[in-house]
């Protein structure tokens, strides 16, 4: 599915770090498209529902207090098999054990500093797209690039 999409997140160390761009850049250059991107200032609310499957671990009230500790770039990235391929970019969720050549493996060492977030499966992209943007912030376009990229 060519219109296959999901929800990267640079984190707050991310933006600090200026990192955006050098993010934005790999995924561009891989050939996948951007439908949607924005900086904000999360609420809590909306970390406690992006998190809701680690609600009740050790590391929760520290995950959610430092993702909301700085502005975040919330993005929608299209393109085949943009999920898994997403995840295999952002390397391993501990940066110790992430490859070189990824964006956690070039650019971070700790796991509660880890720079990116991206949705690990079709229901979560479906989901955390929804829960970030609402509908008409998703932009349907026509890249031209496009049939030098999908065969
Ligand atoms: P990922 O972000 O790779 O999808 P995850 O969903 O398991 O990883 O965890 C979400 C975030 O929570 C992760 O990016 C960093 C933090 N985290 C996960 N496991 C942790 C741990 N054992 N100690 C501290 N922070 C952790
Ligand atoms: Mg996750």
């Amino acid at each position: 599915d060519i219109h296959e999409r999901t929800l990267i997140l640079v984190k707050p160390d991310g933006v600090a770090r200026g990192l955006t761009g050098e993010i934005i850049k790999r995924f561009e250059h891989r050939g996948y498209k951007p439908v949607a991107i924005k900086l904000l200032l999360p609420t809590k609310a909306l970390l406690e529902q992006h998190y809701e499957e680690h609600k009740g671990k050790k590391f929760y009230d520290a995950l959610v207090a430092f993702s909301e500790s700085g502005p975040v770039v919330a993005m929608v990235w299209e393109g085949f098999g943009v999920i898994a391929n997403a995840r295999k970019m952002l390397g391993a969720t501990d940066p110790a054990k992430a490859e070189p050549g990824t964006i956690r493996g070039d650019h971070a060492i700790a796991t509660g500093r880890n720079v990116v977030h991206g949705s690990d499966s079709e229901k979560a992209a479906k989901r955390e797209i929804d829960l970030w943007f609402r509908p008409e912030e998703v932009t349907r376009w026509t890249s031209a690039a496009g049939k030098w990229i999908h065969e």
